[in-house]
């Protein structure tokens, strides 16, 4: 199929759509903006033509069932845990998903979080800006470092290796939790992320979200990870039991920690806002031009590839098996 032929088919988009994807997705298909994937918004006429759609947000199983000849839903972001790849994978509907391109702006911003909840570099810049250097004197000596700390990654793929690499040339050891030991990495593996915890005291968030992760660091992890215990969680705010890390945070059961995603963004939790002792970011570990531009291209470049090709680049585990009629 041609470039022009690919302008005929018609691509839906829902939600708010990074500028970069618009510019080439206006250019290449037949692309349909709506406000939110909301099966009941999508006309009969409109429901019969899509082939498509580019997702910047969560897509359920009411709204492919809404659109009887959907072949692929390219998602924007390497977590797909908004779209229900499961239901796509049973009705024959290609996802796909961001990886790779983000992994190395993800890692420096774990990095960052790391740095910022230890040496508390936010804290001390308001400090400076309000004046308080030349009136006060030098801000407070940091009670926290990364000298001698042990660190402990939950979710050791693409990202958390990027981030294993990193700690390790800032001197820090390694060890990790995943549900399977993964080949010809020399870090010290975990079989539990209790035992995870226990063993280290900076602990590092990092895999997708969904069910078999919810709430998985609880109270009983946090009590693990101990008074020196700094959590980083640039995965998902769903593996977070947020109110046991309140807890932990307000009484010293744990020491600080760093958070760039949290349970029901873009609402943060009060509790967690008025803590000194958490990092506070607004999800944006890959949020640089650079990386959310290549991310956008990926999103296209999927969709250029099934419909040219009938071959995407990057599907999902759950509809690897899909294949274009
Ligand atoms: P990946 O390469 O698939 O790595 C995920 C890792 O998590 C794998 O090593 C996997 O190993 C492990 N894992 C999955 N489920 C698990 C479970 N139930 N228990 C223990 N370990 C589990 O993915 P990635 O590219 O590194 O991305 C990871 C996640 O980071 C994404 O899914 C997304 O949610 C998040 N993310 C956040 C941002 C941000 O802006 N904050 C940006 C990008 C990505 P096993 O399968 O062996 O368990
Ligand atoms: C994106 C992410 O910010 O890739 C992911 O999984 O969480 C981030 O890179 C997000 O998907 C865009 O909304």
């Amino acid at each position: 199929m041609t470039q022009t032929d690919l302008s005929r088919i018609t691509i839906l988009v829902p939600g708010k759509l990074n500028e970069h994807a618009a510019g080439r997705m206006e250019k290449t298909f037949n692309m349909v903006a709506m406000e939110t994937a909301d099966p009941d918004q999508v006309s009969d006429e409109l429901a019969k033509k899509v082939q498509g759609i580019a997702a910047f947000g969560a897509i359920n199983a009411a709204f492919m069932d809404r659109l009887p000849n959907l072949e692929i839903i390219a998602s924007f972001g390497v977590g797909y845990d908004s779209v229900d790849a499961a239901h796509a994978g049973k009705a024959g509907v290609m996802v796909t998903n961001t990886p790779d391109v983000l992994t190395e702006e993800v890692a420096d911003t774990a990095l960052a979080l790391l740095l910022n909840a230890v040496r508390e570099f936010p804290r001390a810049e308001n400090y400076l800006r309000e004046g308080r250097w030349a009136k006060e004197g030098p801000y407070r000596l940091t009670p926290g470092t990364l000298r001698g700390r042990k660190a402990g990654i939950f979710g050791m793929g693409r990202i958390g290796q990027a981030i294993a690499r990193r700690l390790e040339a800032f001197g820090l050891s390694v060890a990790y939790h995943n549900r399977r030991k993964v080949d010809d990495l020399a870090y010290e593996y975990h079989p539990t992320l209790v035992s995870l915890a226990a063993a280290v005291d900076t602990l590092i968030c990092v895999v997708p979200g969904g069910a078999s992760t919810a709430n998985a660091i609880n109270a009983e992890v946090l009590e693990a990870l101990g008074p020196q215990g700094v959590l980083v969680n640039i995965g998902r705010g769903s593996t977070v039991d947020e109110a046991a890390l309140v807890a932990a945070l307000r009484s010293g059961t744990i020491f600080a920690a760093g958070l760039d995603v949290f349970a029901d963004e873009p609402n943060v939790s009060k509790d967690l806002v008025y803590l000194p002792n958490a990092c506070l970011l607004p999800h944006v570990g890959s949020a640089s031009i650079h990386t959310r531009n290549a991310m956008a291209d990926l999103v296209v470049d999927n969709l250029i590839a099934w419909f040219s090709q009938g071959k995407p680049l990057t599907a999902v585990p759950e509809t690897a098996h899909v294949r274009a009629q």
